[in-house]
């Protein structure tokens, strides 16, 4: 056996061994194939056996080439099986083209989100526009501009967080209409709709709760007005003409008058009774010339609702510490609302 004679019978086994290993399409085939290119009975098998009669020279070359060959085929090979591993068990037959798909799940507008989203959507078609401002506040625009004095104890530690340098988490919405009213010229008629941050935490109050506040300044502005405004606001919120609404007064520091608004709720067995709803008032004249509005010419009217409570009363929730839970079973009830 010549060396060059040795290198053409390689070349033919391999290119042989390549082209039908490419076509097979089973594991049993594979078997069969292995057998053939590398079984005792094998040409390539029965080559090495021949090295005996070489000299140890031609043996060591013989050998390797040999060697390359067998490893080059069992590369072949073991390809060709991991191939196959990926489809041989997904047969055309397999499919049965009638079964339903998997659904994959989608999303929803979570319902405080979808509660804000609605009482913005009133007021818009008020005429109010929506505006926003940064979370983290100072005293300043938090307290002092709302006419709320340092003795105040809204101010103490345990209703505010607060952070560094005389910075704050906002406890309401207002210290964004403080700001419109600095930076803008009258009339201003704004909603501020957002995140507001204090520091009690029991079953009906959250450290994170949502409000939207609301302010009117301009010449004549009148509680009638503010009245009227809250009157249509809450039919139309509720979706109920016959809404039974009662002002209460109240005080607050940034509003005189002030007032509380209840609507009439009735439960499933008929009872009657008055729920709070929101607060509101005519802007206190200190307020106005803090930002820099005559409060000799102008007046306004304030209010500010608690964005979960709404979300409870039209959703029928009771327990406000669902809504912070992000229980799949409490959400998906709200996908289509
Ligand atoms: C309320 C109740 C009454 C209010 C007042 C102001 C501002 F900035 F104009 F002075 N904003 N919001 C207000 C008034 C808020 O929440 C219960």
């Amino acid at each position: 056996m010549s060396g060059d004679n040795l290198k053409k019978d390689l070349k033919k086994i391999l290119e042989e061994a390549s082209k039908s290993i490419k076509d097979i399409n089973s594991i049993s085939d594979l078997e069969k194939s292995r057998i053939q290119f590398l079984g005792k009975k094998s040409l390539l098998i029965s080559l090495m056996k021949s090295l005996s009669d070489l000299t140890k020279e031609e043996k060591s070359i013989a050998g390797k080439d040999l060697n390359n060959a067998k490893t080059e085929i069992n590369n072949l090979l073991a390809d060709k099986k991991i191939s196959l591993s990926k489809v041989d068990n997904v047969k055309k037959d397999d499919f049965d083209l009638s079964m339903p798909g998997k659904a994959s799940s989608v999303g929803s507008v979570h319902p405080i989100s979808k509660t804000m989203d609605c009482a913005i959507q009133i007021f818009e078609s008020l005429k109010f526009e929506c505006v926003e401002g940064p979370e983290i506040e100072d005293e300043f625009h938090n307290f002092t501009a709302l006419n709320i004095p340092d003795s105040h104890p809204a101010r103490a530690m345990h209703d505010t967080f607060y952070l560094e340098n005389n910075l704050l988490l906002r406890t309401h919405t207002s210290s964004v209409q403080v700001r419109t009213m600095s930076e803008n010229t009258t009339p201003i008629r704004i909603i501020a709709p957002g995140k507001v941050y204090r520091k009690d935490s029991d079953i009906t109050h959250t450290p994170m709760f949502h409000q939207i506040e609301g302010l009117y300044v301009d010449k004549d502005v009148s509680f009638s007005n503010l009245k009227s405004i809250i009157n249509i606001f809450l039919k139309s919120f509720f979706e109920q003409d016959d809404l039974k609404i009662r002002f209460r007064p109240s005080y607050f520091p940034f509003t005189e008058p002030s007032a509380e608004v209840d609507i009439e709720y009735i439960d499933s067995k008929g009872n009657k009774s008055w729920l709070e709803i929101l607060g509101c008032g005519m802007v206190h004249p200190n307020v106005l010339d803090m930002a820099n509005i005559d409060s000799s010419i102008y007046s306004g009217y304030a209010f500010g609702l608690g964005v979960e409570r709404l979300a409870m009363l039209k959703l029928g929730i009771t327990d406000l510490r669902l809504f912070y839970e992000n229980d799949l079973r409490f959400l998906k009830q709200f996908q289509r609302i």
